[in-house]
């Protein structure tokens, strides 16, 4: 069909940026046989290679892995010379596979798109560039990379410099010649420190202005490694798949050693060997739970200070140069040639802006608080707007004229990282929510590029014009994003990945932090269910299938998998006594508890015989309000010590004193012994708060599990029996009632340790079928007038989440105060994994409030 006079040209898609993501993408709608039209704003092809060409531009992955694999003749045809591969390598390799499979025939470069609109009534995106061009297209789609968008300056003075002015990120093409020449570096990320060291070579005087100092591990650059390439040559697809499936796009076995436990030794000789291998990964992954465990990172932070100090000879600058403010690894650290050892040069001086910060940028060089320096040139190497800043630039604007910096003005919000709702046929390649900067971007940008291109097939297919992701799947994945986030230290970093680092940006962390492996299986999760989360229209109609595709919270999920593969029985197919052994088995691979003020265990007159009790007290000044906890294990099983971890969790969270009761358990005292104990236990614990460093009239219950369903009858048989008064009762996953047909059975019965099989189990030794609905059994069926205040805890993922829910409603409806707390994405065990499953940690601090509320008079 000829295009009428003056009207725009027409495309089936627009894609933005021809670096690694844009050549790739070209590639692959091509082959679909859709008309492409590519934009750059760069006189050449190679995205974030073209631009920074500082010297002592690299790589930070290794070359062999950092590159395309969906060719294996390309990768017949391309050898790379070094380890990791100076940029005018890397832009060659790029420029060669422009020209291999003929892209630049669909590539306009030297222009910018500068707004790109959606148009609803023809369901087309409307696309202009900095040329005036203006063309219509279907898909619309941002391979603008994460780290192309130079950060602005926040400097004052910037422009009164009368010297050369350069910018790491927007490097003369020609080169630079430092010679003789006085020059400050300002910037000390991953471009700073690879270029020091090469301007320090030519400058006369090098003067470095840093801010933060950074982690950073020698290259140890040189030939490609041979072991890479050896694999590579065995078996080219193994090695390329097993870089797909694993934590950060690079094949690299992660290990299972937690700093925390590890010997001195192990812990120097990982290290060690992790500082040998000169690569992220390596150094990233020295302990399993670096990442997440304050003391397991400081481990290795405080090798690498040492190494630090041991190679910069002047202690002052040795010390300024370690990195004190953030956990290692939540900033980006770096790998460097030299970097640490320029400082011993006589002509080089590091400035620390902590101590002597910038006043202004002045005619002749740079002011700070106590000092004026001249120079001939300063160098920016001060970053970018990250992963937000390059599609932000756009001005694009979706459905109803909703405009994209609208709507993220509180953060980024989208669908995997790959398209936001309000936005149809609007792609981000590597986008926010993605693992994108946190894994090999070559392995990211090829599962991005690949997961698009055969949705549009997918589309054709099915006659679909647009896709868009619906708000519920949208918001479901932030929080997964967030909730994977959370878990980590890396929120406590000024960081980039936070958007700390450019003024006003809001902060939020974001990269997918899961891993390419979990995030490549949830996206082919979300196509093998009928593309949950999007809405497909065309001309036959809409289809859409809504949901979240992840709930469960990431660490949740993660000891899911590790019981699998330990393959364990089933708990049901064992005996009482069986059962009991694996679970004290289980308990002596916990990680330390949470240290309290004193833990005593003592004996306590219960109606057939003594109770064995565990008191832990607070390390504040008594006295302290007392309260009464039973553990959980299904009447059958656990002990003092099952619960031990969550008994000084309550106690340090809510500064009052934890009696732990043990009670008699099933099937040596069925129904109805714990209940009566448990009464027995409360009473006793009242009538002697005093001795136990309580304050009397200030006593609560609490429970998880089975532990909870005593707890509640003990509050019934208190009121009944006209005392002792109960200032509160916590009930955490309640058993509240013996029917097993609510829907969290059918939801959640299966697969998530409490199995509708194992209830039936416990309910089997604990109480004959008549007494299951004796109010002591299941005081859902009580009398729920005057009772005390409650908090009930619900886990997501817990087939007794719907009975903690009614009686939370019961207990509400007759009066009694309810603080309802969810365990989102959480099991019935989970949340009292404490040491282990970290997200259960916000939930205990909601616990431990609503157990302080329970005692509003105490201090
Ligand atoms: O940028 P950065 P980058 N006054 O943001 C400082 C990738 N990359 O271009 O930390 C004074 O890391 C700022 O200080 P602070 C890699 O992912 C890869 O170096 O904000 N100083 C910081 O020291 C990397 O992480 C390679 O306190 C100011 C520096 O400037 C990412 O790109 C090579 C300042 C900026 O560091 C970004 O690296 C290069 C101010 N007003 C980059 N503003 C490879 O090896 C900022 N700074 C592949």
């Amino acid at each position: 069909m000829n295009k009428p006079a003056g009207a725009p040209d027409w495309f089936d898609a627009v894609v933005v940026g021809a670096g690694f993501s844009g050549l790739y993408m070209l590639y692959r709608l091509r082959r679909l046989g859709l008309s492409v039209k590519v934009f750059d704003s760069a006189g050449d092809v190679g995205g974030t290679w073209y631009w920074n060409r500082y010297p002592g531009a690299r790589c930070d992955i290794p070359t062999t892995d950092y590159a395309y694999s969906f060719d294996p003749e390309l990768e017949k045809e391309w050898t790379w010379s070094e380890k990791y591969a100076t940029q005018p390598e890397i832009l060659d390799y790029l420029r060669f596979v422009a020209d291999r499979y003929g892209l630049r025939a669909d590539i306009e470069l030297s222009t910018s798109v500068t707004s790109a609109h959606w148009d609803e009534q023809e369901r087309r995106w409307s696309i202009v560039t900095d040329r005036g061009t203006r063309l219509r297209c279907r898909y619309y789609i941002m391979a603008s990379g994460c780290l192309s968008m130079p950060k602005s300056l926040d400097i004052k003075g910037t422009d009164r410099f009368a010297g050369n002015v350069y910018f790491t990120s927007r490097w003369p093409h020609e080169g630079v010649d430092f010679t003789g020449q006085r020059v400050a570096v300002i910037g000390t990320g991953s471009s700073g420190i690879q270029a020091i060291p090469l301007i320090a070579r030519q400058a006369s005087q090098l003067t470095v202005f840093q801010r933060t100092p950074n982690f950073s591990v020698p290259a140890h650059n040189g030939p490609a490694p041979a072991d890479r390439l050896t694999r590579l040559a065995q078996d080219r697809e193994e090695y390329r798949d097993a870089a797909r499936w694993s934590p950060g796009g690079v094949p690299v076995e992660p290990t299972g050693i937690l700093g925390v436990t590890a010997s001195e030794t192990v812990a120097r000789e990982r290290f060690e060997d992790a500082w040998r291998a000169g690569q992220l990964f390596s150094i990233l992954g020295v302990f399993a739970d670096q990442g997440v465990n304050p003391a397991s990172n400081k481990i290795v932070a405080d090798m690498i200070r040492e190494k630090i100090r041991s190679i910069v000879h002047d202690p002052w600058t040795a010390d300024a140069l370690c990195p004190k403010d953030h956990y290692f690894g939540t900033k980006r650290p770096c790998l460097d040639t030299g970097y640490f050892e320029t400082y011993n040069l006589p002509h080089v001086r590091l400035v620390d802006l902590h101590r002597q910060p910038i006043t202004s940028i002045t005619e002749d060089g740079i002011d700070t608080a106590d000092e004026s320096f001249g120079f001939d040139a300063i160098v920016y190497a001060t970053g970018f707007d990250a992963m937000t800043g390059a599609v932000e630039a756009v001005d694009v604007t979706g459905r109803d004229g909703l405009s994209l910096t609208e709507k993220w003005a509180a953060g980024p919000s989208t669908y995997l990282g790959l398209m936001t709702a309000g936005f149809p046929n609007f792609f981000m390649i590597t986008g926010p929510g993605s693992p994108s900067v946190l894994s090999n971007m070559a392995v990211s940008i090829e599962q991005h590029v690949d997961w698009v291109a055969d949705c549009l097939k997918d589309m054709s297919a099915e006659g679909f014009e647009t896709i868009e992701p619906t708000p519920l799947a949208e918001s479901g994945w932030d929080q997964h994003v967030r909730d994977c986030g959370a878990i980590t230290l890396h929120p406590t970093a000024n960081s980039w990945y936070m958007g700390a680092n450019v003024p006003g940006k809001p902060r939020v962390f974001l990269p997918y932090i899961g891993g390419v492996a979990v995030y490549r299986q949830v996206c082919d999760d979300v196509v093998a269910q009928d593309y949950l989360g999007f809405r497909r229209t065309g001309p036959g109609g809409e289809r859409c299938r809504d949901g979240v595709i992840r709930r469960m919270q990431p660490d949740v999920s993660l000891v899911l998998q590790v019981m699998a593969e330990m393959g364990l029985p089933p708990m049901e197919t064992l005996s009482a006594g069986e059962a009991r052994a694996m679970m004290a088995l289980a308990a002596e691979t916990r990680p330390p508890s949470p240290e309290v003020g004193e833990v005593t265990d003592g004996l306590m007159p219960g109606p057939a015989g003594d109770l064995p009790y565990r008191l832990y007290r607070p390390p504040s000044a008594g006295p302290h309000p007392v309260v009464v906890y039973f553990h959980g294990g299904g009447w059958v099983l656990g002990d003092l010590d099952s619960d031990d971890p969550l008994g000084r969790d309550l106690c340090v969270r809510s500064d009052a004193v934890i009696v732990s009761v043990n009670y008699r358990h099933a099937p040596e005292a069925r129904f109805p012994a714990a209940a009566e104990d448990a009464f027995a236990a409360l009473r006793w614990t009242a009538a002697h708060a005093a001795e136990l460093g309580g304050i009397p009239g200030q006593i609560a219950v609490a429970g998880w599990s089975a532990g909870g369903n005593i707890a509640a009858v003990a509050c019934q048989l208190a009121r009944d029996a006209d005392g002792p008064r109960v200032s509160g009762q916590l009930l955490i996953c309640p058993v509240t009632d013996s029917d097993m047909t609510r829907p969290s059975y059918a939801e959640n019965g299966d697969g998530y340790v409490l199995t509708t099989p194992l209830m039936h189990w416990f309910w089997n030794y604990y109480a004959d079928q008549p007494d299951r609905g004796d109010p002591r059994a299941a005081p859902l069926r009580g009398n729920l007038d005057g009772l005390p205040p409650a908090c009930v805890v619900t886990a997501d993922f817990d087939p007794l989440r719907d009975e903690g829910l009614a009686y939370a409603d019961a207990l509400e409806a007759s009066g009694a105060q309810v603080r309802r707390v969810r365990a989102r994405g959480h099991t019935h065990t989970s949340v009292t994994m404490v040491g282990v499953v970290i997200s259960g940690a916000p939930v205990r601090a909601e616990i431990a409030e609503a157990l302080r509320n329970f005692f509003p008079s105490a201090p």
